[in-house]
């Protein structure tokens, strides 16, 4: 993979991860983009090559690989694998989401662990880092069927964590439903009702604005660099990817705010409609009916509805929202982007953007915010959700959306400022790495060799 070391320490650390991790190019993407950026960090502190930061921040505290059994409703006994890495307790308990999604392996699990760590930091709050779900696929499946895999998942998962240990919540594929199966089992096995798992309902210790935090967060994120620069929202045209939850309350927001969002998509095909779409229509698709985002025609049968996920990024747009999965955005897309006169591109989704697309988009003046900057309101919210849970209080959506809204402007001013003091104002990706790097790293130092 193309990264330039010019530090022999971070070289070395990043080949012998290379030679650990042979078979997991997603996880190899992410260390080697954040060591790459943190070469001026280790030639500025001896310290952090003698007390083996870097070594130990790459390999995860702990990595669980479990069995699930579970009968469907036909009777047929089913197995999938589970998984929870949990990365980095060095600032607090592990924290980061469950992914079910039948593409979900060691490599995916492990990236977004890593990236949670750094991303957690930036957040301000005490969470460390970590990651897991299962190769499951909820589509197609019952509502029965999705809470037997739940409780099995859970019977197994339960040893692992707890409120003060590491605190899952949703990503791909775990929403509401499966987070209130999920809980439900947990508190059966361990009789204890308690902040174990963030997004859960309402009703059972959930946290108003938590389902509308990442898309959110996303917007007040780009919001801030956009009044940073003199500009605005305002009349400009948005492209969204996915149209899970992140994507829908990134919509919501980005109209709110005086954009339009002309399209958006799953994972068959994608719509445009120049007259923007409604939030609600596709929250109602894909969160009442689970149906496939063709049938927004039914609904406005003025929009147009194309097959196939990536021509989305040939629909030119002032800002690009990618929100569905990783390495979704490739070099001709990006060539696109720049093409139809894009400025900025913020990841709602963890690491959408390749490699090579990220540094093209960078090199032709689109402003980049990689995700574990500009998602990172989802998981910040967790954080509200647990304080909440530990002092057994719930705020009101108003108190919740404001400290949310606090958060991404801090961390867009944090990402501006530590790029800037290494020289390389502009540069969000090195901006976003060393920040979230320095307060684990300090804590790490700190605690000795552990
Ligand atoms: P959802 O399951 O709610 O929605 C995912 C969306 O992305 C769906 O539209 C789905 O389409 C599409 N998608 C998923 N996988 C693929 C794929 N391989 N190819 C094409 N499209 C795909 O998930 P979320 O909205 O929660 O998550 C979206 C992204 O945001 C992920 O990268 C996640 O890690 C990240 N994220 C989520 C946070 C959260 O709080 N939920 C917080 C921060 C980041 P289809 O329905 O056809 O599969
Ligand atoms: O990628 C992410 O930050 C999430 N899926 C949310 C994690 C969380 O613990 O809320």
């Amino acid at each position: 993979m193309a990264f330039t070391f010019t530090n022999s320490y971070l070289q070395g650390v990043y080949e012998d991860v290379c030679k650990k991790n042979a078979h997991e190019p997603e996880f190899l993407q992410a260390v080697g983009e954040v060591l790459e950026s943190l070469q001026p960090v280790v030639e500025q502190n001896q310290r952090l090559a003698k007390s083996g930061v870097i070594d130990r921040i790459v390999e995860p505290e702990r990595s669980l690989l479990f069995r699930i059994s579970w009968v469907d409703d036909h009777g047929r006994v089913q197995v999938n694998r589970g998984y929870r890495v949990q990365f980095s307790t060095a600032i607090g308990p592990s924290k980061g989401g469950l992914r079910f999604h039948p593409s979900v392996n060691l490599s995916i699990i492990k990236f977004l662990g890593f990236e949670q760590v750094f991303k957690n930091s930036l957040t301000g709050l005490p969470m460390g880092g970590g990651k897991g779900g299962a190769d499951f696929d909820p589509k197609g499946k019952s509502d029965n069927e999705v809470m037997r895999f739940c409780q099995s998942f859970m019977t197994e998962l339960q040893r692992h964590i707890g409120p003060d240990t590491d605190v899952p919540a949703g990503d791909i594929g775990v929403g509401a439903r499966e987070i209130g199966y999920l809980f439900g089992q947990y508190k059966r096995i361990r009789n204890e009702f308690n902040g174990v798992l963030t997004g859960k309902g309402l009703s059972y210790g959930g946290s108003l604005a938590r389902t509308e935090a990442t898309g959110y967060g996303l917007c007040y994120f780009a919001d801030e660099m956009l009044k940073a620069a003199g500009k605005s929202f305002q009349g400009q045209s948005v492209v969204i990817s996915g149209s899970g939850n992140v994507a829908i309350y990134a919509n919501q927001k980005a109209t709110e705010l005086g954009g339009k969002v002309i399209a958006m998509s799953d994972s068959n095909g994608y719509i445009v409609d120049e007259n923007g779409i409604d939030y609600k229509v596709i929250q109602e698709i894909k969160e009442v009916k689970r149906a496939r985002i063709k049938t927004y025609l039914d609904y406005v049968p003025t929009a147009k509805y194309f097959e196939g996920c990536q021509g989305i990024w040939t629909v030119p747009c002032g800002i690009a929202l990618p929100c569905a999965t990783q390495n979704e955005v490739h070099m001709e897309d990006v060539e696109n982007l720049v093409k139809n006169g894009c400025k900025i591109l913020a990841e709602g989704a963890n690491m959408p953007t390749t490699l090579e697309a990220t540094e093209y988009v960078q090199e032709h003046g689109i402003v980049f915010f990689p995700g574990k900057a500009a998602n990172a309101g989802g998981v910040a919210t967790s954080g509200l959700e647990m304080s909440q849970n530990s002092e057994r209080l719930s705020w009101t959506f108003e108190e919740v959306d404001a400290k949310l809204k606090g958060i991404m402007v801090s961390i867009f001013h944090a990402i501006d400022d530590a790029a800037k003091r290494y020289g390389h104002e502009g540069n969000y990706v090195m901006g976003a790495n060393i920040a979230g790097f320095e307060k684990v790293a300090n804590a790490m130092m700190a605690q000795g060799i552990v």
